[in-house]
């Protein structure tokens, strides 16, 4: 492989890897360009390893989507209706809610994950009310709820500031936020795609408030549509300079643009080699990011699993419930068992952990039969 790396001409960026040094813009759009895959996944393999080890976490979580109702226009998004009433527009009652959670009495869920559209008429308080009521339920179960987008469109909505807002969610029961939402920060792309949702800037400091307020959160990136090179790593340095400052961000997960069910469906999906890629140069560029997550619902099963040798340490989890990408097209499962995730992880030749959403360790699964 390091002939290889030689050949690509990545010989001064494998040497920066090596010596756990920061890669530079150029060196990221090299990475991009640079035509053999298999050279940049080493070098991200390289970088995971350091910080990984063969470690690969997984968690045991329900994704619940309270209502697809939302006032923006997204063109990629095939999940949201403009108006209550529009065929498939779906806002569910905290009771419809509150049996996702009951039925899964069961289970030993760790957290729910929740992303909604946003909603121009529904009272701050179905909000706070949902996440008591969540909590009410499974007590131990952590609530990681809400894009930065959602925050901002509350904090204007209910007429907060950031931090009131969050301090408000959080006493109802929030206990971190999700990356959604990030889509690509340039404004070019983002006037194109999602016009009428907060800009990068917004997206930023929402995050820096929660970070600040020691509350945890994810970060992403949507890949694979008009974006150049450079905008994906003007977006990746942006993430890794907030978290220079705050160190709050767990985990970034690249979403792969889904073409079907949305006004970009004219765009093909981008392949296995673009998302393995976009895997690794995260790997590379986000030094101070511990986890770089393979969401297998986005990116697909197989790819997840080979994404463990390009950078990825983590999947995501059981999921369940999903819509947002089954509506925009996704093959994948609607739920991976944690026995499945387990031996998918196993069959990389990766060594399964079980986490919590702030990667506390739940249990190091052991081999059946071991
Ligand atoms: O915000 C919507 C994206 C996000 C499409 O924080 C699409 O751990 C591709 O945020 N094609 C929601 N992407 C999902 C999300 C997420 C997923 C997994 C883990 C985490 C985390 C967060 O999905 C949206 C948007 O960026 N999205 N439509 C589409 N057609």
């Amino acid at each position: 492989m390091i002939a290889r790396v030689h050949q690509a001409g990545l010989d001064d960026i494998a040497r920066k890897v090596d010596a756990g040094g920061r890669l530079s813009f150029e060196d990221g759009v090299r990475l991009f360009e640079a035509p053999d895959l298999f050279a940049v996944g080493w070098l991200a393999n390289q970088a995971r390893e350091r910080i990984n080890g063969h470690r690969t976490y997984f968690n045991y979580n329900l994704r619940i989507e309270a209502t697809n109702v939302c006032e923006a226009s997204c063109l990629f998004c095939a999940f949201a209706r403009l108006q209550e009433g529009a065929p498939g527009a779906r806002t569910l009652t905290h009771e419809q809610m509150f049996a996702q959670l009951r039925k899964r009495d069961d289970q030993p869920l760790t957290e729910v994950h929740m992303v909604n559209g946003l909603h121009p008429d529904l009272p701050f308080s179905y909000y706070t009310e949902l996440l008591t009521g969540l909590k009410r339920i499974r007590p131990s179960i952590h609530l990681k709820c809400f894009t930065a987008i959602e925050i901002a469109f509350f904090a204007e909505k209910y007429g907060k500031s950031d931090r009131q807002l969050l301090e408000e969610l959080r006493a109802a029961g929030l206990d971190s936020l999700t990356g959604g939402g990030a889509e690509i920060f340039a404004p070019r792309v983002r006037q194109k795609i999602s016009s009428d949702k907060c800009d990068a800037d917004r997206y930023i400091s929402v995050h820096r408030t929660a970070h600040q307020m020691g509350m945890a959160s994810t970060c992403t990136m949507l890949y694979g549509h008009i974006e150049t090179m450079e905008e994906r790593v003007d977006h990746l340095l942006r993430l890794r300079a907030l978290q220079d400052e705050t160190r709050g961000f767990q985990a970034f997960i690249p979403l792969a643009f889904h073409p079907d069910n949305n006004q970009m469906r004219k765009l093909p999906a981008p392949s296995a080699v673009e998302t393995l890629r976009v895997l690794a140069v995260s790997r590379l560029l986000l030094d101070n990011i511990a986890h770089i997550k393979a969401y297998w619902v986005s990116c697909g099963v197989d790819v997840a699993q080979t994404a463990l040798w390009f950078g990825a340490d983590d999947l995501d989890g059981t999921v369940q419930e999903e819509t947002i990408y089954h509506m925009a097209g996704s093959k994948t499962p609607s739920v991976l068992s944690t026995r499945d995730i387990e031996q998918l992880i196993r069959d990389a030749g990766r060594e399964p952990v079980e986490r919590d959403t702030l990667y506390n360790v739940i249990r190091t699964p052991q081999a059946v039969g071991a």
